[in-house]
C-alpha cells in the first residue's frame, strides 16, 4: 500500500463530540442483547428497553483508516446486573483506545482467561490491548458517553463474547458498583498512570 493509493479516499473534517447526534441511530434495546445478561428471564420482561446507541463518524471500515464513535449507555440493570455494550474481540486483533466524555463507566476487558477493568469519567483514557475483549457498562446515575477510535481494519466479533463471556460481571453494590468473577471474587482495577 502506498500513499497515492489511500490519499483521495477520505477528506480531512471535524466533528464536534458532545452535541446532539445528527440524526438518531438505531438504539439497542434489551431485546437485542439476549444470553448476555445472567438473568435472561428478567432481561425478556424489559424488552423494550434502550441500553446504548452509537454514533459513529463517517469514516470507512478499511485498513489505513480510523474510524471512530461515540457510544451512550444508558443507566439502568437487569437484577443488579448493570446496562452494558454487547461487547467483542476484533477480528484482527488490534488495540483500540476510549475517551470518557460524559457519566459514569467501566471500561471491562478479557483476555480469554481473566478479567480487567478500567474506571471511565470524563477526561479519563482507557487502552484496549490487541487480542482483549471489550464491554461497556454504565455504573452511574447518569447516561454514560465515550468516544471509541479504532483501526479500520479490526473488525467485530461478537460470538466470541456470547460462547465465552467477559470473565466477569458488574453489579449494584448499595450506592456503588462491584465488578465479580464467576466465583463471585472482586476483579481488581487496572492500572492507571498520569501523563
Ligand atoms: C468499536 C468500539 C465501540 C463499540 C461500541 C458498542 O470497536 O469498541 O465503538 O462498538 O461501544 O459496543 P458493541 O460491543 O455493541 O460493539
Ligand atoms: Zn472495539
Amino acid at each position: 500500500m502506498n500513499r497515492d493509493h489511500v490519499l483521495g479516499r477520505t477528506r480531512p473534517f471535524g466533528i464536534a463530540l458532545d452535541t446532539p447526534v445528527r440524526k438518531p441511530a438505531s438504539p439497542r434495546r434489551l431485546a437485542d442483547l439476549a444470553g448476555l445478561f445472567a438473568d435472561e428471564e428478567a432481561r425478556k420482561a424489559a424488552a423494550d428497553r434502550v441500553v446504548y446507541r452509537v454514533d459513529a463518524a463517517p469514516v470507512p471500515e478499511q485498513q489505513w483508516e480510523l474510524p471512530f464513535s461515540i457510544t451512550t449507555v444508558e443507566p439502568g440493570d437487569v437484577s443488579g446486573e448493570l446496562f452494558m455494550t454487547r461487547g467483542h474481540v476484533h477480528e484482527t486483533p488490534d488495540g483500540e483506545m476510549y475517551y470518557g466524555l460524559r457519566g459514569h463507566g467501566v471500561l471491562l476487558l478479557f483476555d480469554g482467561t481473566g478479567a480487567s477493568w478500567v474506571e471511565m469519567r470524563p477526561g479519563a483514557a482507557g487502552y484496549i490491548p490487541p487480542g482483549w475483549a471489550h464491554r461497556s457498562v454504565n455504573v452511574g446515575i447518569d447516561p454514560y458517553r465515550f468516544l471509541a477510535a479504532y483501526p479500520g481494519s479490526a473488525g467485530h466479533d461478537y460470538d466470541a463474547v456470547l460462547r465465552d463471556g467477559m470473565g466477569a460481571r458488574v453489579f449494584r453494590d448499595g450506592g456503588g458498583f462491584a465488578v465479580l468473577d464467576a466465583g463471585g471474587n472482586p476483579v481488581p482495577e487496572a492500572p492507571r498512570h498520569s501523563l
